[in-house]
């Protein structure tokens, strides 16, 4: 049992634990051996390994002496992590139990439900698809009716033209300036680097972030100018390690009804031709998990299923789940 534990979660130094464990019960009596078997029976129930391993060290006495005694201090970056020991989440305590038996039994069960909790988080739920797409709509309504049923929810979006890197975009997209097409590439991912750890603690400190566009379409509107050694691989390169959505929203509209909502305004790619190559890109992107609703509906029609789609990704990250991040090659 206790190697198992080990293979499940290497960084932590458990050794300390079952070495103390075995200390303890040669010299103490059987009842404490019986009580750390009730231990185990009772953690072991839960059954993700992060849930396993951080009812394991959040543990404030028993074995562990406190919770410290001899942790490194990567076991306390977990612990705390886990704990919510981050700004702007309380931290958690465990109800003190009196004696042994069954009150112990159902004090471990408890340790078991806290770490759980303690992963408890706001949901990133993305919005993508091509200009006059209507996300951008959608975004704010659905951040507003969010906010107005008590989810705390903040609209976010790419480019975030506000921050230095953004601004150099924005001169890009107004053709105010021009520049290297890779180089443009890295400064859009850039812009979304230079928030990632506010946008970690936003989420882990309960927030719901709702972003219109994202990484998907650093890689689609890059892609879509179909220029040698800028494929999909390369540009999505300078995503990975970025946080991943809990749920995105394709918002698919036909040629047709996205030249019904007016003509394209001045920016840069807002033109028939990478519109067109920039939806084929999608469509290859496109993956199992994705949303995809149909756009070309009226706003209260596609204003319903958004709503319900985003308030079962809320729910899910709220019960807790770990933040998910894009892999090499994704
Ligand atoms: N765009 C957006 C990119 O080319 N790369 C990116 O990484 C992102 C996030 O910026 N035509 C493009 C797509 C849009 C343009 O976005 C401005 P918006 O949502 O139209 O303001
Ligand atoms: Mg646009």
């Amino acid at each position: 049992m206790r190697k198992a534990r080990v293979e499940l979660n290497s960084r932590v130094p458990l050794t300390l634990y079952s070495e103390r464990c075995s200390r303890e019960n040669k010299n103490g009596s059987a009842r404490k051996g019986e009580r750390e078997a009730q231990r185990e029976r009772a953690i072991t129930t839960t059954t993700t390994t992060t849930v396993f391993s951080s009812a394991f060290l959040i543990r404030p006495r028993g074995c562990g002496g406190g919770g410290g005694g001899g942790a490194s201090s990567s076991s306390k970056s977990r612990s705390e992590k886990t704990t919510g020991g981050h700004s702007g989440r309380r931290k958690q305590r465990r109800p003190r139990a009196k004696s042994g038996g069954a009150e112990e039994r159902y004090s471990e069960l408890d340790d078991a439900k806290m770490a759980a909790k303690s992963l408890s988080r706001g949901a990133f739920i993305l919005f993508e698809g091509v200009d006059r797409c209507g996300k951008t709509t959608q975004a704010s309504k659905l951040v507003d009716s969010l906010n107005q049923s008590g989810i705390t929810s903040e609209l976010w979006r790419y480019p975030d033209r506000t921050t230095t890197i953004g601004k150099m975009i924005d001169d890009y997209l107004q053709c105010r300036a021009d520049s290297d097409d890779a180089s443009m590439h890295l400064l859009f991912a850039a812009n979304r680097w230079e928030k990632k750890k506010l946008m970690e603690e936003k989420l882990k400190a309960g927030v719901t972030l709702v972003v219109d566009r994202y990484g998907y379409s650093g890689v689609a509107f890059t892609t879509a100018k179909r220029l040698p050694g800028l494929d999909q691989q390369w540009c999505k390169h300078s995503e990975t390690g970025l946080v991943k959505p809990d749920c995105l929203m394709y918002m698919e509209i036909s040629e047709e009804a996205a030249k019904k909502r007016g003509g394209f305004g001045e920016e840069r790619y807002e033109t028939t031709e990478m519109q067109k190559n920039v939806r084929e890109v999608f469509a290859d992107l496109r993956e199992d998990w994705w949303n995809v609703v149909d756009a070309d509906r009226t706003i209260e029609e596609v204003e319903k299923d958004v709503q319900k789609i985003a308030k079962e990704a809320v729910e899910r990250c709220k019960k807790g789940t770990e933040l998910q991040h894009f892999k090499p090659g994704w």
